[in-house]
């Protein structure tokens, strides 16, 4: 089987209470197989509704989610990752509502927060948080992909052997790893060995250039990486996750304060164009 391509609908929401329906027929046009929903958005709250939507003009969903500071799985606080393991819960229960197979981000700890002196008793404590959910996860048959993000974005998982080795930690056949070509340009020497050291642990594969816009318009170099997804058999997702434009919902968390590109449809159209020729 071939990767499935999807676009991460962020490229176009302006605020987290947006319809997206309108974006998904969008991805649908272009030709996309599949569309990536943020569970920080608007999808969670009627997701049965939105996943018939977005099912019926003939696509798949994939979910992103993320965990905030009063729902964390690695804190200090055991009533803080109590909360964190019931937020994760309910983020299955709303992918599988979704009609989602996938369920991946910064599933560990908050996104944007830091406290490196604790970073081995947080890491296994959100080992033992995501133990609690991956029941949950087999039973719906939702896997959870842990996204290895940059420095700059958490301390907890930076890398993808640290990905894999919270992963494995973890013990669930639906517990893997999600790798974003983004974030692999900061912190991996080599991306492409590091896809390959993830092998099948690898759940769901993220695609943006280093300056989040269009895959291919800037200088990673996708032909190394496309080549270490086919040597490792992978099948699985590869989403277009372009974050472009200044002053809506996502821009501060992902510090862009300028156009990146200046069309989000072009942008959509050029990535669908650059997945066919580089990783079909
Ligand atoms: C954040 O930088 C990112 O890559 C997202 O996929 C996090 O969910
Ligand atoms: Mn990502």
């Amino acid at each position: 089987m071939m990767p499935r391509f999807a676009i991460h609908l962020a490229l176009w929401t302006r605020d987290w209470a947006d319809d997206i329906v309108p974006f998904a027929r969008k991805a649908a046009e272009i030709g996309y197989d599949g569309v990536e929903v943020s569970l920080l958005g608007a999808a969670a709250g009627n997701p049965i509704e939105v996943g018939k939507a977005i099912t019926d003009l003939g696509l798949a969903v994939t979910c992103t989610t993320g965990l905030s500071r009063s729902d964390d799985i690695a804190s200090l606080d055991p009533a803080i990752r109590a909360r964190g393991i019931e937020a994760l819960k309910r983020g299955v229960k709303a992918a599988h509502g979704l009609g989602a197979r996938h369920l991946s981000g910064v599933i560990y700890a908050p996104w944007g927060a830091f406290d490196g002196r604790n970073k081995r008793v947080r890491r296994d404590l959100a080992a033992e948080g995501l133990r609690a959910v991956a029941p949950l996860a087999e039973a719906l048959d939702v896997r959870l992909g842990i996204e290895a993000i940059n420095r700059f974005e958490t301390d907890l998982v930076n890398t993808a052997a640290e990905a894999v080795s919270l992963a494995e930690s973890v013990g669930s056949t639906h517990v893997g790893v999600l790798l974003d070509s983004f974030h692999m340009n900061i912190e991996e020497a080599d991306p492409a060995a590091a896809i390959r050291a993830t092998g099948r642990r690898l759940f769901h594969f993220h695609c943006a250039d280093n300056d989040r816009g269009v895959p291919g318009g800037g200088k990673i170099d996708f032909s190394a990486q496309a080549r270490a997804l086919a040597a490792i058999g992978f099948d699985g997702w590869i989403t277009a996750e372009m974050f472009v434009l200044p002053d809506v919902a996502v821009s501060p968390d992902l510090s862009i304060w300028r156009p990146i590109e200046a069309d989000p449809d072009v942008a959509a159209r050029d990535a669908f164009a650059f997945f066919r020729k580089t990783f079909a």
